[in-house]
């Protein structure tokens, strides 16, 4: 089961998830949320994150709404990084 982040790149929120998950070498797949169109505030996307706000982390059906959640369970997934 591949990682999704759904990101708004350009926000330091995402970029911090991202950056751990290539430091990490994980593989995961970018969902573009564009907050400059309301994206976070689709029905579709409110029910992946009530709190409609990027970004957001799936693994199969589990999901996170927070990013420093999404970097200790990114990290979790590589215990051997240290
Ligand atoms: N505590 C959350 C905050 C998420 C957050 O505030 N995201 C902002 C962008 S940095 C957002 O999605 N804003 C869109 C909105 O409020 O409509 C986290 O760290 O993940």
């Amino acid at each position: 089961m591949t990682i999704e982040l759904y990101v708004f790149p350009p926000s330091p929120r995402a970029f911090k998830v991202m950056t751990v998950a290539n430091h990490l070498g994980l593989d995961w797949t970018l969902r573009f949320v564009d907050l400059t169109k309301g994206e976070q505030k689709t029905p579709q996307y409110a029910a992946l994150n009530p709190n409609m706000r990027m970004p957001t982390l799936t693994d199969g059906d589990y999901v996170l709404w927070e990013s420093n959640a999404m970097g200790q369970y990114l990290a979790s997934k590589r215990p051997e990084s240290g």
